[in-house]
């Protein structure tokens, strides 16, 4: 048999996943590996594109409403963040905060965690950062404080949980609740439902950097998993599936073609769709059924005027 040329796989988990995904039907791939430092480079970039409204809008709301947030917190809280909090909204968050007690950024990169933390702790020499690394689907020990802390806040920023399918958002937002405790709270990034127009030209921008940032699967397929896809033959589709509420990504086959991982081949069919991503969107309505579902009541949420956006504050019911 012949031998395909290839890198050496590097990562194994990745190999696996993605020969699942590859070898069902319809073929798919996890969107969790859209981050690794070129994909996060590229989302950096997604986040300034024009038609990209999700990350200003909730920038914007934030700024509006970093008063009312801060009150809702009150003192001394302690804030857990899904995510390593490198960016722009911990640093408002903390800073409109009344005494915040702690921040725990939780993030499954240790080396990315311990950067953005060190980095945190020289900003904010007031607050204790207490870094986790862990894969936030596991069971957590959250680290204690030195200070007194009054309640456990957990922030969710970004529309992250658009990623995931309903049944798994639900659970996912029971274990936020979980971690939260009784007199704690969820603040979560939860982007609309709005104009299809709207949603399709965001994940279809015309400097065609989303196309790069999902192409970019196939190219860390070919570094990290022994693949040998030609990128020029597949072409970046997002579509608003309206049935589902939600933008889903693909990569389409542009012929047909075969490619190989590890040296297992793959066949694909001209037109033949690779699932990426799912990007649920909700209604105001939609998102506080699904919050019940999971023990939370929607006790406040905050908009931009269009709606296009929102910052939402659950509570234990
Ligand atoms: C990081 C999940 C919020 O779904 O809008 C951006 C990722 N995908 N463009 C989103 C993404 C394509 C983004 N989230």
């Amino acid at each position: 048999m012949l031998d395909f040329q290839h890198a050496p796989v590097s990562n194994l988990e990745l190999l696996d996943d993605a020969l699942a995904g590859l070898t069902g039907q319809p073929k798919s791939l996890p969107c969790k590996y859209f981050y690794d430092a070129t994909g996060a480079k590229l989302f950096e970039q997604i986040c300034e594109l024009p038609e990209y409204y999700p990350t200003r809008t909730e920038l914007a709301i934030m700024a509006a409403s970093l008063g009312e947030i801060a009150r809702r917190i009150g003192p001394q809280a302690r804030i857990v963040e899904f995510g390593s909090g490198e960016g722009i909204k911990i640093r408002r968050l903390l800073e409109a905060l009344d005494r915040p007690a702690a921040y725990i950024p939780i993030d499954i990169s240790a080396e990315q965690l311990a950067l953005n933390a060190t980095q945190l702790a020289a900003e904010y020499p007031y607050i204790e950062i207490l870094p986790l690394a862990a894969d936030y689907h596991a069971d957590l020990q959250l680290p204690k404080p030195q200070a007194d802390y009054h309640s456990t806040v957990v922030y969710f920023p970004g529309s992250t949980l658009g990623n995931f399918p309903p049944a798994e958002a639900r659970a996912f937002l029971a274990r936020m609740k979980r971690i939260a405790g009784e007199n704690g709270a969820v603040l979560i990034g939860i982007d609309l439902q709005k104009d299809p127009a709207i949603l399709k030209a965001a994940y279809n921008d015309s400097a065609g950097i989303t196309a790069q940032f999902n192409l970019n699967l196939l190219a860390r397929l070919n570094a990290e998993a022994g693949g040998d896809f030609n990128l020029d033959a597949f072409s970046h589709l997002a579509e608003w599936n309206s049935a589902e509420g939600a933008i889903e990504m693909f990569l389409i086959s542009q012929r047909e073609q075969q490619a190989h991982l590890n040296g297992q081949p793959l066949q694909f069919a001209a037109g033949e769709r690779i699932h990426t991503e799912h990007s649920y969107k909700y209604t105001l309505s939609g998102f506080a059924k699904l919050t019940a579902e999971a023990g939370l009541t929607v006790s406040q949420v905050w908009t931009d005027p269009e709606e296009l956006f929102s910052i939402q504050y659950l509570e234990p019911e």
